[in-house]
């Protein structure tokens, strides 16, 4: 509960480009500044609140470097209000070293996966002590975590977190259940119940994400447990079975949409802010 946020309101975070699609698979996939930033203000104004970004470079691949960073923090701040949350997950290709230097880049947010999982055919790797390191780096910088969940051991590991390092910077502890990921948990509502079940007491909210064709019946679940949405091209490339996604502000159209049917107000970025206990 957060008494300055009604509590009919519903916190919907958009991820519009991830790791792992090419944009010569999807050329409607936002891969430039120019890009993210019209996205960004499309985003706002079907109704989300907070954006999940990995950048790309000029070839249009995943990149952590750090002025490009910089440079898509910049041009979201110049063309919209949301909350802008950097991805510390990169590819599954990125050292460890260069994902903790994402904070230099100053966000509001970073995503803070609590442990390795098998990725497709791949590994997305975050061990304990890389854990650690990077949870006790954002409270330094005073930037907000949101807890990437793959899993009820993560839910387990995020616990053992806030008993060993006590609260996040701003005092709210705010995780996204990821569902659907081959090796991870299975994007159900059984298993979203039982993460949900499992969450520390500490959590103040919740969100949730189904990849790949598990997007709709997560998206329903969460909205009927009172939980917060992601949605976006990271995780999801169609609308329907054959039907590709034009614009990442469909996919949050379709749940704001969702979300009023429930009965739940989408979030401003504004009250976003004070939610989640982003630095004013
Ligand atoms: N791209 C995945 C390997 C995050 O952004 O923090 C990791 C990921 C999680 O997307
Ligand atoms: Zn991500």
């Amino acid at each position: 509960m957060n008494v300055d946020v009604p509590a009919d309101r519903l916190l919907i975070t958009v991820a519009p480009t991830g790791a792992e699609t090419a944009k010569e698979d999807c050329p409607q996939l936002p891969t430039t500044p120019e890009e993210i930033a019209e996205t960004a203000a499309a985003c706002e104004a079907a109704g989300a609140a907070m954006i999940h970004i990995h950048v790309r470079d000029g070839e249009h691949k995943p990149t952590l470097d750090l002025g490009l960073l910089r440079e898509w923090v910049a041009a979201v701040r110049d063309a919209s209000s949301l909350v802008v949350q950097l991805s510390t997950g990169g590819s599954v290709h990125d050292p460890l070293d260069n994902r903790l230097r994402v904070l230099d880049a100053e966000p509001d947010s970073c995503s803070l996966t609590m442990g390795t999982t098998n990725f497709g055919d791949d590994v997305f790797s975050n061990p304990w002590p890389f854990v650690c390191e990077l949870y006790q780096l954002s409270q330094e910088r005073e930037v907000v975590p949101e807890f990437e969940l793959f899993d009820l051991g993560q839910v387990h590991a995020l616990s053992r977190l806030l008993t060993k390092y006590g609260l996040p910077y701003g005092g709210r502890v705010h995780c996204d259940l990821v569902m659907g990921v081959p090796g991870g948990m299975n994007g159900t509502t059984d298993a979203l119940v039982a993460a949900v079940r499992d969450l520390p007491a500490d959590v103040t909210s919740w969100s949730a994400t189904g990849i790949g064709r598990s997007t709709l019946s997560v998206a329903l679940a969460s909205l009927s447990k009172g939980g917060h949405l992601r949605v976006g091209m990271e995780d999801v490339l169609t609308l329907a079975r054959g039907v590709p996604v034009e614009h990442n502000s469909q996919l949050v159209s379709r749940v704001a949409d969702l979300g009023r049917i429930a009965q739940r107000t989408p979030m401003t970025p504004a009250e976003a802010r004070v939610f989640l206990g982003i630095k004013g």
